[in-house]
């Protein structure tokens, strides 16, 4: 590849590769967002829901809340999965949250936001928090 008259050897491989790179990141990214907003709401059973239809929106409202702009708080997250006691709560609750964001942040799912704001230990920490709560659902 010339540039300004000059080759420069190696360039249009490193161009090819950012490309590729990108494409494969962003690719993969919405994917994962697209697999996780149609988890299982097929699979909330009513008479294992913990809580009234209201609640649920209470709680994806305290998530939204804790993630969006800079920063979450991460404290706020768990006492919300804590509340959780069934499969099917986390679904309602993920259900219940639907596809939300400011302009500025874009709409995701809980799980695309969750992805998003916590890092691998704080994820783990839900995660954790699920699963001793006897909930085979995972994030
Ligand atoms: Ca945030």
């Amino acid at each position: 590849m010339k540039i300004y008259g000059k080759e420069i050897p190696g360039l249009e491989i490193g161009i090819f590769a950012l490309v590729v790179l990108s494409l494969a990141y962003f690719l993969g990214s919405r994917t994962g967002k697209a697999a996780a907003v149609s988890v299982g709401d097929k699979d909330i059973k009513a008479g294992s829901l913990s809580y009234d239809l209201s609640q649920y929106k209470v709680l994806a409202d305290r998530i939204l809340e804790a993630v969006e702009g800079y920063g979450s708080d991460e404290e706020a997250i768990y006492t919300v999965f804590r509340k959780m006691r069934t499969t099917s709560d986390v679904l309602q609750l993920s259900k219940s949250f639907g596809s939300r964001g400011a302009w500025y942040s874009g709409k995701s799912s809980l799980a695309a936001w969750l992805a998003g704001d916590l890092n691998n230990a704080e994820i783990a920490e839900v995660n954790k928090i699920l699963a001793s709560n006897f909930i085979a659902f995972q994030f």
